[in-house]
């Protein structure tokens, strides 16, 4: 079988994991020296999100060139030496391409200003001499003008112009990019807007218009999501990575709601796999959650793909705050809602159990293993994310779940460098260093380990089918080929446990009971 079917993939965002030049912002000789960390940790490989040349005006998704590695993170050279250590690791790389848009410091977009109305050069990206009514993902109009009068899209910052994909140009560069990263020995790529390369011909007003905080779920028909011309360009990438043989992978950055609109991107001939943002989005709740597994697995049935489960990314905010809220369903991010940490710790020890047994493949994004909550007091002025200048911090933006790791020590910066960290992080982080809770057989970081640990070596979790068992209302309870049970109890008073063998707890059963937001592995007679 192959490798992505049922992988455990470790999300780094390179700049927050760790710094090894001490300048306050991680790079890749600091992931490098992790490496070992994240082998212990028992993940199967490794998303890097963007390391190319950038202006940094979004953290790295504005690329200036895709052929490049950062000085900031380091050189191409050290990229190439951390995939090869990655390997010796036994840990696969995934990079991401980012193929919706530029940056504006991209060579091909400082042609188009400088050849002018008209030029074939503007024809690459989206250069109108009006506009239309949409707005930017990040808040915002979605078009700025530029010096002789035009206006081009840009679907994000106004630094990330959106290329036109009707372009051979455009086509072609993206699959020679490819080459260039699998010739490199990566494993796969992540594919970062992936429903909306491709626009509606002649750009029409939009219907559905959002007031202040952008959404992340506007409909899927819009003339600037899952047009169906975008499936053209993943056959086209499939059979370039095909050349290469059957172990890489994408997995596309989807945010498309229908199912069935969403299982299109996985058929044979697209991409393998993409992340499962309605999993990531459901409340902690038995039957919405137990909803959203069915529906998730129905739909990947049809066209023969695994899925995938996600809790959090670098977008989102993170889910031991979500959980901790009375509303714990997200639709975007909100800041001022009150959270019970230590509830959301338990719900989200559980969560990360249930979403290792099921069956397909598991994103842990970095610090979900330390159980890390959301950062909102930051102060602005340090604040990085586009997000919070273009909704006028109405939105405060994605850079609380993007503060630097704690890994060890009693005060900031905590081991992630030797120079401070690009955002402060909380000192009372230092319950929470890699360090301290490796010391600690209770600590989410031992949970995580034990638990990737026996879901790859001795449950061979992962692909595969599930069945539900019945164990009454707000409990989620399903076996799993062969002899194994999983059992999460979402009601609010502890629950008898099923007969087998415990393997893995995410809290202590008192006298044999599973309590209020917990789950238990167990080996089952099978
Ligand atoms: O995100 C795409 C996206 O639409 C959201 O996840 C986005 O964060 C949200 O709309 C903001 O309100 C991807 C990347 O994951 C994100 O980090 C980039 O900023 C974005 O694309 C642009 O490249």
């Amino acid at each position: 079988m192959t490798w992505w079917r049922d992988a455990a993939i470790y999300q780094v965002y390179l700049r927050s994991f760790a710094d090894g030049n001490g300048d306050g912002v991680g790079d890749i000789a600091g992931l490098e020296s992790r490496l070992g960390y994240l082998r212990d940790l028992g993940v199967d490989a490794l998303w890097i999100n963007p390391w190319y040349a950038s202006p940094m005006a979004d953290g790295g998704y504005d690329v200036a060139d895709y052929r490049a590695v950062d000085p900031s993170f380091g050189t191409l050279g050290e990229a190439e030496r951390l995939i090869a250590a990655a390997h010796r690791h036994g840990l696969r790389v995934i990079v991401d391409l980012v193929p919706n848009h530029t940056s504006d410091q991209h060579p091909w977009f400082q042609e188009a200003l400088r050849a002018g109305r008209g030029s074939p050069a503007r024809e690459r990206f989206h250069f109108r001499d009006g506009t239309n009514n949409w707005q930017s993902r990040f808040g915002g109009p979605a078009w700025s003008q530029v010096d002789d009068g035009q206006w081009y899209l840009h679907l994000f910052d106004s630094s990330q112009p959106d290329l036109n994909w009707d372009h051979p140009d455009v086509r072609a560069e993206f699959e020679s990019i490819l080459r260039f990263w699998l010739d490199r020995g990566v494993d796969g790529f992540r594919i970062d807007v992936a429903a909306r390369l491709v626009k509606q011909v002649g750009l029409p007003d939009k219907r559905g218009l959002f007031e202040g905080v952008p959404t992340f779920e506007d409909a899927d028909d819009e003339p600037d999501k899952d047009r169906p011309e975008v499936h053209g360009i993943y056959r086209d990438w499939r059979r370039v990575l095909g050349e290469y043989g059957p172990d890489r992978v994408f997995v596309g950055e989807i945010w498309v709601r229908d199912p069935e609109r969403f299982a299109k991107y996985l058929r044979p001939d697209e991409l393998h796999t993409a992340f499962n943002f309605a999993f990531l989005k459901c409340a902690w709740d038995a039957g919405a959650l137990r909803a959203v597994i069915d529906r998730t697995l129905a739909t990947h049935a049809t066209v023969g793909a695994p899925a995938t489960w996600v809790l959090s990314n670098h977008d989102v905010t993170r889910h031991v705050t979500r959980y901790g809220r009375k509303d714990s369903a997200f639709m975007k991010r909100e800041h001022g809602v009150p959270a019970d940490l230590a509830l959301g710790v338990r719900r989200a020890r559980a969560a990360a159990l249930l979403s290792m047994a099921l069956p397909g493949g598991v994103y842990v994004y970095q610090g979900d293993e330390l159980g890390l909550p959301e950062v909102f007091d930051l102060p602005d002025e340090l604040r990085e994310d586009p997000v919070f200048r273009r909704t006028g911090g109405l939105d405060l933006g994605r850079d609380g779940c993007r503060v630097p790791l704690p890994w060890d020590g009693e005060e900031p910066p905590f081991a992630f460098g030797t120079g401070g960290s690009w955002l402060p992080q909380p000192p009372e982080w230092r319950e929470l260093t890699a360090a301290r809770q490796l010391g600690d057989p209770d600590s989410v970081l031992s949970l995580y380990r034990l638990a990737l640990r026996v879901r790859r070596d001795e449950a061979a979790l992962g692909d595969g089918g599930m069945r539900w068992l019945d164990a009454g209302p707000g409990v989620l309870a399903f076996e799993r080929d062969p002899g194994f049970a999983c059992v999460v109890n979402l009601t609010d008073e502890d629950i008898a446990v099923p007969e087998g063998e415990p393997l893995v707890a995410s809290a202590p059963l008192a006298g044999g009971r599973l309590p209020a937001d917990a789950a238990v592995w167990l080996r089952t007679a099978s």
